[in-house]
């Protein structure tokens, strides 16, 4: 393989943050490397979503801000789930800002993500002050950041030197930067350990009509590298059945990442 398979528990011990240990393990013991994506704009439809999902992943991911009814009870209940079902809580909410301004909207608002979101995301654009300002409110929470190195859609303006540039950021801050949102496995030049995390991933769609692009289990893993697939509309898309699909997508995810081990 162009990229080299080391299995998730050999991996567990180069990780000094708790949340990507944390991560690894539930990967291990639920056999899963799948994280849907509950891109819905009810409070109720994201918690029946997890529920009916949560046996089957290792991590959620939420848009806070596109919840109408979002309160301290859904909060309540999405963390009552992620502890019944054991997954990890990943608020994909792309911080690009200064780092005193991501603080506040890390710490503070409506949504207050610090406090219930285990994984959180960032774009590197304004520099290190971005990871530094996030880390000075999650880590002391144990949180975890990953940075946004690639994009899935069509003619993102991201390019192998931002890319790159992006793993010598993370690179300077490993206890708190677990990994990446990238389309394939990104070495580091410091010899850190990163997890990449892959939204794009699909079975039965090539696209969505606004410059999503889907790639299969297989090619994410096997042929990329990648670690954790990111499955949102081909899970919960009206017509299809959430759990038969997270059941699908967990098994092919699986399997991907036995092939890539054998490869
Ligand atoms: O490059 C990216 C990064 C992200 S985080 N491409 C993406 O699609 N995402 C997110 O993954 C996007 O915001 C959405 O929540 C999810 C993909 O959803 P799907 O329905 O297309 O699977």
């Amino acid at each position: 393989a162009v990229y080299p398979r080391v299995s998730y528990e050999a991996r567990r011990p180069r990780f000094t943050n708790a949340v990507a240990t944390q991560l690894l393990d539930l990967i291990i013991a639920k056999q899963s490397n799948l994280c849907v994506s509950a891109d819905l704009t009810k409070a109720a439809d994201v918690l029946q979503l997890a529920d009916q999902v949560g046996p089957y992943i290792c991590m959620l991911k939420t848009h806070a801000d596109i919840i109408e009814d979002f309160d301290a009870k859904f909060v309540e209940a999405l963390q009552k789930l992620a502890e019944k079902h054991r997954f990890m809580i990943f608020e994909d909410r792309k911080f690009a800002d200064i780092g005193n301004t991501v603080q506040h909207q890390y710490a503070h608002g409506v949504h207050k993500i610090a406090d219930w979101s285990h994984i959180v995301n960032a774009h590197t654009l304004p520099g290190e002050g971005i990871i530094s300002g996030l880390k000075a409110v999650g880590l002391p929470k144990q949180r975890a950041l990953l940075l946004l190195a690639q994009m899935s859609s069509a003619g993102t303006l991201f390019t192998e030197a931002y890319t790159q540039q992006t793993v010598v950021l993370a690179d300077k801050h490993p206890d708190f930067v677990i990994g990446f949102i990238a389309q394939r496995a990104l070495p580091s030049p410091a010899g850190n350990d990163y997890l990449v995390l892959t939204p794009g991933v699909g079975l039965d769609d090539k696209g969505d009509g606004l410059g999503q692009q889907y790639r299969t289990p297989h090619d994410v893993l096997v042929k990329d590298g990648c670690d954790v697939i990111i499955v949102g509309r081909g899970i919960y898309k009206p017509g299809r059945d959430p759990v038969a699909e997270a059941k699908r997508y967990q098994k092919a995810g699986w399997d991907a990442y036995l092939a890539s081990l054998a490869a």
